[in-house]
Order: C-alpha cells, then structure tokens, then sequence
C-alpha cells in the first residue's frame, strides 16, 4: 500500500539558484538545464494525475526550489518548518502562502527548534523523523507531537554521526508496501528494523532518494543497478535527470511537497 496523492507544490528555481548552500564538489549548476529538468519533474507529477500549483522564484532564496524543506503535510494537516539552515528560514512564507485554504495548518516549528522536511521520512507504518545538522531535538519533539495529535506514530532517529547524509531522506525512501529503500552502508537502525529494506547500492547512494508516487517510483535518472533491483520487484519506474539539483546537494524528493 502507498499513500495517493492528488496535489503537489513545486517552486521554479530562480537566476540566483547557484548561491544556494551545497557541499558538492561537481561544480557550478547550469540554470536552463536545471529550469528543463525541473519542468521534467512537473510534467511526470501531472502525467501521474496530480494538480500543480508551481510558485514563482524567489531570487532572495536560492534553495527555495527545494520546497520540500518548508513544511510537512501527513495526516490531511500541514505543519510549517523552521530551516535548520537560517538562510532559508524565509521559504517558508510562500509556501504557507500555497497551503493555505488548501490544507489546514496545523503548527509551526518554534524556535529553539529546527527542522527540514528532508528529514521526515512517512510510511504506512509511522513516520521517521532524523535529527541532523538541519534538524535539531527540539524541532523533532515538536513535529512528532503535532504528529500524534493526529493519530500518526513517529519515531525520532539520530543519524548526526551518520557520514554524508544531509538529510534522513537523503539515505532512506519509502517506497509503499512496509518497504524502505535504505543506501548500502547506513548503519541497521532499530527504526529501520520494520520495514522490508531494499538497499541501493554504495557507487548509487544518491538514488536512495526516490520518490513512490500513486503507482509509479520516480528515480534519478543513471543508477541503472538500483532502478534493475526496483524494476525486478515489480515497480514502474519513471526516471528523471537530476544533475542540476544533485550539485546543489538536492535529491528528487525535495522538489515537491505531495499531499
Ligand atoms: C540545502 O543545502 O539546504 C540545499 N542546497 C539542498 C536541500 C535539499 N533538500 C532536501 O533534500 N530535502
């Protein structure tokens, strides 16, 4: 079983998307090919039936394509985030903006806490929620009470010692069916302990960050042993290049908030 999702909320990325925060050493990000790639996501989301709504740039935000980051929606409410990284703080206007009227609000991350929505892993079966450099305790206590205030299980997972993980989901996927893609290497978390892993392969980790929407995975593009091992359990792939997001240290599912 997956979750169905009907709508999504996208940002496009702005001329000043390259000042963004990212510790990639593959140099510069071209921004027609990233505004081409992203237009690619936007049309496999619509082809899989969901309605967009596609905010406009904001050149003050340079990570602001990343909209993922800025609020978490589960259990038909939507909680606001506060950006572990300060610079972004101020993504979450717009996108409060795009939700409201659409999906309740039902709570804001408050200071002293921190949280990015690359770090809130959902499932059928509870959600995870990572405490990292962009996430902090604090940040995670408040999301998993507004969490059970509507019926969902969370569990908090200190992955801070974990090497190269910006974000939970930059190592982990839920991909429906009790399964979590998880990337070869990741210690056995006892989180992890009640899902089916699939593991991606160490020389694939980027591809850990996929995206299971309605009926299909959506995958980055050029990881051919993990989409084999995806394709071989049965699921429809669709793969999108992602090279100009990857330099910005940006994975496939922080380019939509699905709901
Ligand atoms: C950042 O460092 O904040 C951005 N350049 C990348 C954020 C990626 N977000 C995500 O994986 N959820």
């Amino acid at each position: 079983m997956a979750t169905r999702f009907t709508r999504a909320i996208l940002r496009r990325p702005g001329r000043s998307y390259a000042q963004g925060i990212t510790t990639s050493t593959e140099g510069a990000p071209d921004f027609d090919l990233a505004l081409a790639q992203h237009d690619a996501y936007a049309r496999a989301l619509e082809s899989l039936g969901l309605s967009l709504t596609i905010l406009p740039a904001d050149e003050h935000y340079p990570d602001g394509v990343f909209v993922e980051d800025a609020a978490i929606i589960s259990g038909g409410q939507a909680v606001i985030t506060r950006p572990g990284a300060a610079a972004r703080r101020g993504e979450i206007d717009a996108v409060a903006g795009a939700l409201d009227g659409v999906v309740p609000v039902s709570g804001w991350i408050n200071d002293p806490g921190e949280l990015d929505g690359g770090d809130v892993c959902e499932s059928d079966i509870g959600v995870l929620i990572g405490v990292t450099a962009r996430t902090n305790a604090a940040g995670a206590g408040q999301l998993a009470d507004f969490l059970r205030d509507v019926d969902q299980d969370a569990e908090i997972v200190d992955i801070r010692t974990v090497q190269g993980l910006l974000h939970l989901k930059t190592g982990i996927s839920y991909l429906g069916d009790g399964r979590l893609a998880v990337a070869e290497g990741l210690p056995n978390l006892s989180a992890f302990q009640r899902f089916e892993k699939v593991v991606v392969p160490a020389a694939e980790a980027y591809a850990a960050n996929c995206v299971r929407v309605n009926d299909k995975v959506l995958i980055a593009k050029g990881y051919p042993r993990f989409a084999e091992t995806l394709d071989r359990l049965g699921y429809s792939l669709v793969e999108l290049d992602m090279s100009e997001f990857r330099k910005m240290d940006g994975g496939l599912s922080c380019l939509s908030l699905r709901f």
